[in-house]
């Protein structure tokens, strides 16, 4: 992001006034993604039911046509029950899980899932309307649609197509007004600290200093290192910059072929390795075709634009892989079944994934690779090819392995 605009004064801004008082609302989802390696959060994190990522941008982007697609394509009912609410929980499309399926015949397949949250109009109205901006707080991750295809029928903010223009003038949104509580909540801090001596009081200041300095300097939250403790303090004011963010532009039809358009995008607009950051690109036009036909028609579909798969697959995977999150498998002929934890948790937190009980009577864990389940064929090859490890419960659980628990429970 270029550093144009945050060096405006203040006044420039004068809505950012209008930002609501810090309401705290302890969502422990949040703030885990910059804590991936703290087994302390990852106990929190457990029994969530699903993780909410959502759908924002500017007017008329195609937000709606992103979340139908996604909905449609790979969606179960909407999660609400009510359509207007824009909701959809979404599967995350796995080859090695319906491999598995191939070779279990089990009753029942489950997918890991993502609850996608359609947000209507510009996210820069969202973010500084109260209400609206603690829906946005709600979420563990953000995409942002970037309009980057032409249509004169269509209007468009900012009167031109200019997607490095909207994404510095939505990151510039979610700096200010994470800036705007920090400043609220600073003044407050001040006084109580001059009151009383207080350490958790002190951490905080530290880590709000922390995070105002880079704020000021436009670096989203996302992008900075915070210890496990300043992590802490700040964890309760989730921060509209310091969630995960997935860059989706929407290209137009006739770059709909153009398969590196979002890596060259990336990297003209200085996205590439950015901390907690990705950027994708889909032609919203061709997908929404593409989720109406048959596997067999899409298939000539996509041919007929050079492309092998659909965008959408690649969509979700990133945004799943943006949580910091893996998979691992339980297999079996009444279930197969994604489960979905965070890198680095052991055999111990995953077993708590599936049931207390089973963590509780934890024995051993019995795990075999993906790939030389598949290679095997059956459990009883790989065990005669030695493929199965038994390990115990400080083993760390690696994306893809199929895991068995021993358990008393
Ligand atoms: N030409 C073209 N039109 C598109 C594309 N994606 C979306 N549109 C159109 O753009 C218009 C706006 O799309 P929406 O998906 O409703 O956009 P939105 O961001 O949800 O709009 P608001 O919620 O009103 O801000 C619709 O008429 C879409 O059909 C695209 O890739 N190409
Ligand atoms: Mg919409």
């Amino acid at each position: 992001m270029q550093t144009k605009g945050i060096g405006m004064p203040r006044s420039r801004y004068p809505e950012r006034l209008a930002v609501q008082p810090l309401q705290l609302s302890v969502n422990v989802l949040v703030s885990k993604i910059k804590a991936q390696s703290e087994p302390a959060l990852h106990q929190q994190i457990r029994k969530d039911i699903v993780l909410k990522i959502g759908i924002v941008g500017l007017n008329m982007v195609g937000k709606t046509t992103l979340f139908r697609i996604l909905t449609h394509a790979h969606g179960d009912k909407l999660a609400s029950g009510k359509p207007e609410a824009h909701v959809g929980v979404v599967k995350v499309p796995d080859e090695r899980l319906d491999h598995l399926a191939g070779m279990f015949k089990p009753q029942k397949l489950v997918h890991a899932s993502i609850e996608y949250v359609d947000t209507p109009a510009s996210v820069i109205q969202l973010a500084r309307t109260g209400t609206q901006s603690q829906a946005l707080k709600e979420m563990n991750a953000l995409i942002h649609v970037v309009r980057a295809f032409e249509d004169p029928a269509i209007p468009v903010d900012g009167e031109t197509v200019d997607p490095r223009r909207d994404i510095e003038s939505v990151e510039l949104e979610l700096v200010l007004s994470d800036l705007g509580i920090i400043e609220k909540r600073l003044e407050r801090l001040e006084k109580d600290i001059k009151k009383q001596k207080n350490p958790a009081l002190e951490k905080e200041h530290q880590a709000l200093l922390k995070a105002k300095e880079a704020l000021e300097a436009q670096k989203p939250l996302r992008e900075l290192d915070f210890t496990p403790d300043e992590e802490r303090a700040l964890r309760g004011f989730t921060f509209l910059s310091m969630k995960p963010m997935l860059y989706v532009l929407n290209l137009g039809e006739k770059d709909a072929p153009r398969t590196n358009a979002a890596d060259e995008f990336a990297h003209e607009a200085g996205l590439k390795q950015r901390p907690h950051t990705a950027v994708t690109a889909v032609c919203g036009e061709v997908e929404e075709e593409l989720s109406e036909l048959s596997e067999e028609e899409a298939g000539e579909f996509l041919s007929s634009y050079g492309l092998t798969e659909s965008a959408i697959s690649r969509l979700i995977r990133s945004s799943y892989q943006l949580l910091g999150l893996i998979s691992f498998f339980t297999v079996g002929e009444d279930e197969c079944r994604a489960w979905t934890i965070h890198e680095g948790m052991t055999a111990l937190d995953a077993a708590g994934e599936i049931h207390s009980d089973i963590q509780r009577g934890f024995i051993r864990a019995e795990v075999i690779p993906y790939q030389e389940l598949a290679d095997a064929g059956s459990f009883a090859e790989a065990r005669t090819r030695g493929s199965l490890r038994l390990e115990g419960k400080e083993y760390v659980v690696h994306d893809g392995e199929i895991v068995h628990f021993r358990h008393s429970g």
